[in-house]
């Protein structure tokens, strides 16, 4: 394989994994070692930051917002603007890297850094967008209105199946509204978001603008904690598990900073009588094996009308018969490899289940051998009761459940009857069935779609869940408050001072 893309990205074989802008506080004592799980082959090592590091990157980072803060928001914009820029010209490479570290097919891995790209777009429109509201005030001559301030650092926590795109869509976002980020990268793709600090290194020396403005850490959970336990750091964005989010919001919440949560899902699909098939094929398929079901708006459960039922099985079956499993540098390859061994036992154990709550298989999974590591497996096809144990979890691999449904209220409850509720989708060409799924009374989760799948959503919509998901919104829309203190001001340019309520209060 060519491997030119990693030093086109600046990586090497020992790599800083603080960016500390500090010359000889390089830590190669305690590292993570990155191994692709395409071929098993060390890909580099990245250093863990020590308390020491993280103390130094704190404080670069509180001096950079004290002048992030006070440069206006559309230059702000441009600065981000160039970071797409930069983006587009390292495409090639940095959509191979989060293949080649991931595992995910080349096309997601492009497609992974165009979401970046979209997001910097967004971002530099918004920068001329960040309005409040102005009201009118109940006394005389008297003004009111609202505005958005920089919160200050925001902490980026992110998962290593978007290596690079979740960070974008929060950093891009904070970097606009004027804040300053500190990200701790999943270490099971460290190397990426090094890549991604390397390209920000230059964009910020462009301009003569502090590196400080984003920062990188690396380590396990603890280097995550003392952010989320850090009053310095007002905002922490985290991206992962259910058990990681409930751990992340207690922490942050005991000494009452803001989280935005983006944790599990367990998205369906309810395939209606009137369905057109080609959608539902492509939709379903792409939404349970793009990513090796490692996704959190994976497509883990088809919710079908008893009268389709049998046909969606076998077309379904007939489809994953002629999927291509293996390298995902490899363009002919549609599924590549899950993340590491431990994530291959627990989809083992995972099917040990289906099979011992009398799942039946259609299509039979298991790891495939000979393929240039132990992390190939093969998707597999689930028949199971729609009250299924083993449907109420998120296994993050491609585990499909089909259940039946008689009526479309019945099809809502199944959907909504799980702890999670990040995305959802109905195949329906009939009107009442779609409103019904998108009103009030239907799908209960944060993203709800007609026609198309579960995965792959548009940057420009605010992008989150519902109940176990952990609520957050980030990405488009106006996702962007969250990451701005809001502050109402009156304003009396009268000569007297009425109080509000109509309230006199006179000596
Ligand atoms: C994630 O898996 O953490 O909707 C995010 C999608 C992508 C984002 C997935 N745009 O599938």
């Amino acid at each position: 394989m060519n491997k030119d893309f990693i030093q086109e990205l600046g990586l090497s074989a020992d790599n800083d994994g603080s960016s500390t802008g500090q010359q000889g506080m390089h830590n190669p004592a305690a590292h993570i070692s990155s191994a692709s799980p395409v071929d098993g082959a060390e890909i580099g090592r990245v250093s863990v930051t020590t308390p020491e590091q993280y103390e130094a990157i704190i404080e670069r980072a509180t001096e950079a917002f004290k002048h992030w803060r006070t440069v206006p928001a559309p230059r702000r914009g441009e600065i981000v603007r160039q970071y797409g820029e930069a983006l587009r010209e390292h495409k090639d490479a940095l959509g191979r890297l989060v293949s080649y570290e991931m595992g995910k097919s080349l096309q997601e891995g492009w497609g992974e850094v165009q979401e970046m790209i979209d997001i910097c777009d967004f971002a530099v429109g918004l920068s001329r967008q960040l309005h409040g509201f102005t009201m009118h005030s109940e006394r005389p001559l008297h003004r009111m209105y609202e505005q958005y301030h920089p919160l200050g650092i925001v902490g980026v926590i992110s998962a290593f199946n978007f290596p690079v795109a979740v960070w974008s869509w929060n950093a891009m976002i904070a970097l606009v509204c004027g804040d300053v980020v500190v990200w701790k990268p999943s270490e099971k793709a460290p190397l990426c978001g090094v890549a991604c600090q390397n390209i920000w290194a230059k964009v910020a020396a462009a301009n003569d603008l502090p590196e400080g403005i984003s920062n990188l850490i690396n380590g396990d959970y603890t280097v995550g904690e003392w952010m989320t336990k850090d009053t310095r750091v007002p905002l922490i964005s985290a991206t992962g598990s259910t058990r990681m989010g409930k751990a992340v919001a207690q922490t942050v919440a005991a000494r009452l900073g803001k989280s935005l949560l983006e944790l599990g899902g367990n998205n369906a699909i309810i395939i209606t009588p009137s369905a057109d098939m080609d959608l539902v094929l492509t939709g379903a398929l792409f939404g349970a094996v793009g990513t090796c079901g490692q996704r959190c708006t994976s497509t883990r459960r088809l919710i079908i009308h008893e009268s389709r039922y049998e046909e969606v099985r076998d077309k379904l079956a007939k489809a994953y018969g002629q999927l291509k499993i293996g390298d995902p540098l490899d363009e002919k390859n549609h599924v590549g490899p899950l993340i590491d061994a431990q994530s291959v036992e627990t989809y083992l154990k995972a099917i040990e289940g289906i099979k011992a709550e009398g799942g039946k298989m259609v299509v039979d999974g298991g790891r495939i051998d000979g393929l240039g590591s132990d992390c190939y497996v093969q998707p597999c096809i689930a028949e199971v009761e729609a009250d299924s144990k083993m449907a109420q979890q998120e296994t993050f691999a491609p585990i499909l459940y089909l259940m039946k449904y008689r009526d479309l209220d019945e099809a809502i409850a199944i959907q909504n009857s799980v702890p999670q509720g990040l995305s959802s989708a109905i195949m329906t060409t009939n009107m009442r069935e779609s409103e019904r799924f998108l009103s009030a009374t239907g799908s209960d989760c944060g993203i709800a779609n007609v026609n198309i799948g579960t995965s792959g959503a548009e940057i420009g919509g605010a992008f989150g869940g519902e109940k176990e998901t952990g609520g957050g919104r980030e990405s488009g829309s106006d996702a962007w408050k969250v990451y701005m203190r809001r502050q109402t001001n009156t304003i009396n340019y009268s000569t007297e001072l009425p109080l509000a309520q109509g309230i006199s209060f006179n000596l």
